[in-house]
């Protein structure tokens, strides 16, 4: 009897994946096929919810052979990858940003056109995956999504938290953290892989033995472990074919773990440890400046790290590959110190591992790595104390005190006698509490340091890391951040897209810098119309969010003046709101006829560290501040204060394509560039800033006429604080500043307790100097109503940030990392 012929295997093995016909009437099949199969529902009895996961799933498909192509293609011609270690990446939504990248949209609108689906509806059923907190986590993204875009072979290696960022929820003003549940209702573009698990260990001791011709060597004996499995996400280039991986570690427990428990009988005890071990990915560390020195935030970056390292030298190294030459092979780019405990790591797998000595080890890592810093302040620098890394890495840290040994012995030979300058860069704080500088132990080994901007890898010179930048001053260089122009352009502003495409086609989208030829057009009547009418637009899209959130709706006429980020006494939230309150208290005293308040919605967008209790309050003031103001007669609706909670990726591409003015008033020298900055300016805000961060390059880039630049320097800072800064004086000589202040207190904006604690404060101690530059904030927002009264003058300026500000592109950043970091020959 004869059954049926299959072709050999062997033919079909080496047959590159195809993607499905991309016409609708195969994408309406394909849509059916994974609800009627995936979801096993009919369309009839189908929710939202399965026609998004469906639709997620239909278009992963498209996507996989991409993916499938990309990986085949970096096999057969293996070139220097790089390996970005995160600990966050703040996503944002995924399936506008795959129907963009893969060109499926007109196909999928139409297809669910003919199905009778509002894709609209299906789109806002996402999650966003919100695994990180702020600026740090979304570059994260935009640089994957560039290096995808460019054709750049990397992994992006992070955590798979399984609660995210909090959901921010105002109750009576106050807010209120709320668990981020993003997976509950189905995580349709990851792949789980546990056949590329990877084991990590924890704690135990270290022992010597005798190693080959009787050698004395050191192993690690560690006393738990749990199970790294990775999750794989499809980062897909914009209209290239190319699809690179995000791999995010989940952990579980080993089997090893439980069945020893099992075997003992003890079957609760058994579950306990399954619930220990999965806790390590569990939770995202929901501050973004002040580390927490929490054990268990020091097993997460560990775990993400040691398992990355694993998994890219025993999975996807070839088998026989000689590891003298690793620094050919691969670059893992640091993002800040939360993963630098990856240099011992690979120390520790070359010396107790693969056996290699001291130095061979040393000359390898040390070419291996590439830090990135973004941060000034010194309470923001990770500390680890040495008892805690002692306790559960215990072979790490004799491998970081010997690497301190040899580094001090270096610096004692270059600057013989100066034990100051020892003790100062030492990777070890001594002290009571002896403490593992991490940023130290990143700078010793990496190939490149960088800040993310002109003005603050200048301060990381000059001020933060002085002592490295004097023993390797070619160690050091900048690279400033950007943005990916598909999702915070292409994406979130159709209306300005399309306006651009039509003047200058569409090559920008890969090619920024382009963006210089619609300057003409800002002189040009009919394109100003046309551009205004585009934030016309993106003012009503933004009006429908702001609604279905319970929001006060933005007037048509009115100057949206938008404030999104963190929320953190640096940024100064504070000074905006005192701004808001002067210009209130001139009408309440008839300071100020109400008439010539220029029309403005001034929107905060801003998460609170649970623990930061000034941060809080502030929230709690804004949103007491909109409520009395909001409701007030007497400002003639001239002024509204509206505060969206749970301000995230989301959120910032509806929000940000319908600004007219970008507040970036952080105190000179604190906010080491700002990206919200970047993503503002490029969709034709005006920016009312100080001369901070990438604020410095921004003016420059869009000339100081389109510009409003108030306050101190950073040298002048510098001087106020060591000159000695009395906010109380300031205080009392502003008479606009003081009844500003005193209308809060007084309790008219409800809480007088609360209001009289947070006024105190800013008055008694003022810690980022909102009072010293008030007077110039508010005589720069003057400016900002006047220009904004000459709407023809506002529009030009508004188009030409627009035209100039294509050097923000998150595709530059990668190619002046790729020229100045990765591509580096070092020593
Ligand atoms: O990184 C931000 C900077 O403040 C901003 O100026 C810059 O533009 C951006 C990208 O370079 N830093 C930031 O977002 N940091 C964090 O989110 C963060 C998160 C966790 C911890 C520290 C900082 N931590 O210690 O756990």
């Amino acid at each position: 009897a004869t059954g049926p012929q299959f072709p050999p295997t062997h033919h079909l093995a080496d047959q590159p994946a195809v993607a499905p016909a991309r016409d609708v009437d195969t994408f309406v099949q394909e849509f059916l096929e994974e609800l009627n199969f995936g979801q096993g529902v009919p369309l009839d009895r189908s929710t939202i919810n399965h026609q998004y996961l469906a639709l997620a799933s239909t278009v992963r498909s498209y996507l996989m052979a991409d993916w499938l192509a990309t990986a085949a293609r970096r096999r057969a011609h293996p070139a220097k990858m790089v390996g970005y270690l995160s600990a966050e990446y703040l996503l944002g939504r995924q399936l506008g940003n795959a129907l963009l990248n893969s060109d499926l949209e007109g196909i999928v609108e139409e297809a669910m056109r003919q199905l009778g689906i509002d894709l609209a509806a299906v789109r806002a059923q996402e999650v966003e995956p919100g695994l990180g907190n702020g600026g740090l986590g979304r570059l994260a993204a935009c640089f994957v999504d560039s290096l995808a875009t460019m054709d750049v072979s990397c992994i992006g290696y992070g955590i798979r938290y399984e609660y995210g960022i909090f959901r921010q929820t105002f109750v009576e003003g106050r807010q209120v953290e709320v668990p981020d549940t993003w997976l509950a209702l189905g995580a349709p573009w990851e792949f789980r892989n546990p056949e590329r698990a990877v084991q990590v260990d924890f704690g135990g001791s270290v022992e010597s033995y005798a190693g080959d011709q009787g050698r004395p060597r050191r192993r690690w004996r560690p006393d738990w472990n749990v199970l790294a499995v990775p999750y794989n996400y499809m980062v897909p280039g914009y209209h290239n074919g190319v699809a690179n991986t995000l791999r995010l570690w989940s952990a579980e427990a080993t089997r090893a773990f439980d069945l020893q428990i099992f075997n003992h009988g003890d079957y609760a005890e058994a579950v306990r440890a399954q619930t220990f071990a999965e806790n390590i990915s569990k939770v995202l560390y929901p501050e973004d400046s002040t580390p927490q020195g929490k054990e268990l935030r020091l097993q997460q970056q560990y775990f993400f790290v040691a398992a990355s390292i694993g998994d890219y030298l025993h999975g996807t190294l070839p088998e026989d590959f000689d590891l003298a030459r690793l620094p050919e092979q691969i670059i893992f780019q640091l993002n800040d110190t939360h993963p630098v405990i990856g240099i011992p790591e690979l120390m520790r797998l070359l010396l107790d591992v693969h056996g290699m000595e001291w130095d061979q080890a040393w000359a390898i890592t040390s070419r291996c790595f590439a830090y990135t810093c973004h941060t000034l302040l010194p309470e923001a620098l990770e500390v680890w104390p040495v008892s805690l890394v002692e306790r559960l890495l215990p072979r790490h840290m004799e491998i970081i005190f010997e690497i301190n040994d040899r580094f001090l012995a270096a610096v004692r030979a270059q600057f013989p006698g100066d034990d100051d300058r020892v003790r100062r860069m030492s990777i070890i704080a001594e002290g009571g509490d002896r403490g593992v500088r991490m940023a130290h132990l990143a700078t010793v080994a990496a190939v490149r340091v960088n800040g993310v901007a002109e003005l603050h890898s200048q301060l990381l010179r000059d001020k933060v890391l002085v002592d490295f930048a004097q023993l390797w001053p070619e160690k050091f260089t900048n690279v400033t951040n950007g943005v990916t122009p598909r999702r915070f352009l292409v994406s979130a502003n159709p209306p300005l897209t399309s306006l651009i495409n039509d003047a200058i086609g569409g090559g920008w989208i890969t090619d920024l810098e382009r963006l210089r030829e619609l300057e003409p057009y800002a002189e040009d009547p009919v394109f100003r119309e046309r551009f205004r009418s585009a934030k016309r637009a993106n003012k009503d899209h933004l009006n429908s969010t702001l609604l279905a959130a319970g929001t006060a709706q933005l007037p048509a006429d009115h100057m949206l003046d938008v404030m999104v980020k963190r929320l953190h006494e640096y940024k100064r939230q504070m000074l905006k709101l005192l701004h808001i309150v002067s210009t209130y208290e001139g009408v309440l005293s008839g300071r100020v006829p109400a008439e010539q308040v220029t029309p403005r919605t001034c929107l905060f967008g801003a998460k609170a560290a649970p623990g930061y209790a000034t941060a809080k309050e502030t929230i709690y003031l804004i949103n007491r501040v909109a409520s009395v103001i909001n409701s007030d007669p007497k400002l003639d609706g001239r002024l509204f204060v509206a505060f969206p909670p749970n301000y995230n990726v989301t959120l910032a591409q509806r929000l940000i394509p319908a600004a007219d003015l970008s507040e970036q008033i952080s105190l000179a020298g604190k906010e080491a560039s700002g990206t919200g900055n970047m993503k503002l300016a490029l969709n034709g805000a005006l920016t009312i800033g100080t001369d901070d961060g990438a604020n410095v390059e921004i003016r420059k880039l869009v000339g100081d006429d389109n510009f409003f630049l108030f306050g101190m320097r950073e040298p002048e800072v510098a001087e106020l604080q060591s000159r000695g800064y009395h906010p109380g004086e300031v205080y009392a000589s502003n008479p606009v500043l003081k009844s500003a202040i005193d209308l809060i207190a007084s309790g008219h904006f409800g809480d007088r307790g609360a209001s009289q604690a947070l006024m105190g404060d800013l008055v008694g101690n003022d810690r980022f100097m909102a009072l010293a530059d008030f007077q110039a904030y508010v005589d720069a927002q003057a400016q900002v109503d006047a220009k904004f009264a000459d709407t023809e003058a506002w529009t030009r300026s508004a188009i030409l940030n627009v035209a100039r500000s294509g050097y923000f592109s998150s595709d530059r950043s990668m190619r002046d990392y790729l020229d100045r970091i990765w591509g580096a020959q070092v020593h």
